[in-house]
């Protein structure tokens, strides 16, 4: 059998840049569009701007089982009308795949939530550590002034389904309100 061969990355902790990442990817407002609630504040943004929300580095490893996926995600601040910028979210394609999370700088949220609507908020920040277990969606939130950064582990056959998530939406939404991130119920959940 022929291994595999070890080897090192260097990450920066502020930025999140993977030097000699093997894949980076953008998400930009209108990707993302149908998943905001202020529709106003939303179409108005997008008239004049297409605003980036975050971007991530990873380190490629054939995805195959006992493999390991190393990635860094930066989420920017900013919020569309109270609501502020997070990731899509999405499942596991292997549901029975787990990942960890480790913050480096800023402040937010992991939202979880299972295929039954039970829903869960996990604080990041700097140096919160994240577990999301087997069979929960997850989506990060920025809820602060800086960056959030933080990397991921997660097993290489996991794989992305965004679609499930997408079509119910996440039950829970955080919101700005007089200057504090609130968590609230999301007015247009689609309960089963
Ligand atoms: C991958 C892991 C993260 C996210 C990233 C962007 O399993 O959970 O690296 O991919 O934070 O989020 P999303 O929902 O757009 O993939
Ligand atoms: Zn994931």
């Amino acid at each position: 059998m022929k291994l595999m061969k070890p080897f090192g990355k260097q990450f920066n902790l502020t930025t999140g840049v993977i030097d000699g990442a093997d894949n980076h990817w953008t998400r930009y407002l209108k990707e993302m569009r149908g998943m905001y609630q202020d529709r106003e504040v939303l179409n108005e943004i997008m008239n004049s701007d297409n605003p980036l929300i975050y971007e991530v580095y990873e380190v490629s490893v054939p995805e195959e089982a006992g493999q390991l996926i190393q990635c860094t995600s930066i989420i920017y601040p900013g919020k569309i009308g109270k609501e502020y910028y997070m990731t899509k979210g999405h499942y596991h394609k292997k549901k029975s795949c787990a990942e960890v999370y480790l913050c480096f700088s800023g402040q937010g949220y992991v939202l979880l939530q299972t295929e039954d609507g039970e829903c869960e908020t996990v604080e990041m920040k700097k140096e919160a550590f994240v577990y999301v277990p087997p069979y929960w969606a997850h989506r990060t939130i920025n809820v602060g002034k800086e960056p959030l950064v933080f990397t991921g582990v997660y097993p290489a056959e996991a794989g992305h389904n965004y679609g499930s998530i997408e079509k119910v939406g996440f039950a829970k939404i955080i919101v700005e309100e007089q200057g504090k991130p609130v968590i609230k119920r999301n007015p247009n959940f689609k309960v089963k």
